[in-house]
């Protein structure tokens, strides 16, 4: 078991976003057995949890015309439309019923503004507005932190990025997650990631 300095971040593994989801993530369920398993080798485990609002503006479906996956301009810069996904209170925006939530000391919901997008545990896609969760691991002393889940290219990368910013180290272990790898966004997060610092680990 690590010490209370070192916390597991475990992003966004939810109905949506594995087999049979609105947001499908190629074997996004087959990282779930390897995530229940790190838990016991962490004393600090934070789950986080995409919830939209039905309104929302990453959903392609809110913006006439768009098609799911086309690209678009925000007013805080370019922005992926999505197709409908992880809307709150329903089946899909649930966590997926394999993993396991009693042990997470803290679950995040990011992405609950209607306007704004929140692919980070820390910021919201303006990089501006925080979710709360740097002062939650701070005030509780946490320095090192391991991120596994979904999607490695959008939230996990984004989240890694960010605390890499914060002053985290920080460690993805790509094993233990999976990508949605869109246009090659799987290669460019990697670099990103590479050059924020972060590690990258099987
Ligand atoms: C995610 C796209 C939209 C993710 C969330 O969890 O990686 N990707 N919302
Ligand atoms: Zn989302």
């Amino acid at each position: 078991m690590r010490d209370t300095s070192h916390a597991l971040i475990v992003i966004d593994v939810q109905n949506d976003f594995c087999p049979g989801g609105a947001l499908a993530v190629a074997e996004g369920d087959v990282i779930i057995p390897r995530i229940n398993a790190l838990m016991d080798d962490f004393a600090v485990k934070v789950l986080t949890q995409d919830w939209h609002p039905a309104d929302h503006a990453s959903f392609a479906a809110n913006h006439d015309g768009a098609e799911p996956f086309s690209l678009t301009e925000m007013p805080y810069g370019p922005q992926v439309l999505w197709p409908t996904h992880c809307v709150q209170g329903t089946d899909g925006a649930a966590f997926h019923k394999d993993l396991r939530t009693d042990p997470a000391d803290l679950i995040i919901r990011k992405g609950f503004r209607p306007a704004i997008d929140s692919y980070s545990a820390f910021f919201e896609n303006d990089h501006r507005t925080p979710t709360g969760l740097e002062g939650y691991l701070k005030t509780r002393g946490v320095t090192d932190l391991t991120l596994v889940g979904l999607a490695t290219d959008f939230c996990v990368a984004y989240s890694a990025i960010d605390a890499a910013k914060l002053g985290f180290a920080v460690t993805v272990l790509e094993g233990t997650c999976r990508a949605i790898d869109l246009d090659g966004s799987l290669a460019a997060a990697r670099d990103n990631m590479h050059a924020a610092g972060v590690r990258l680990e099987a």
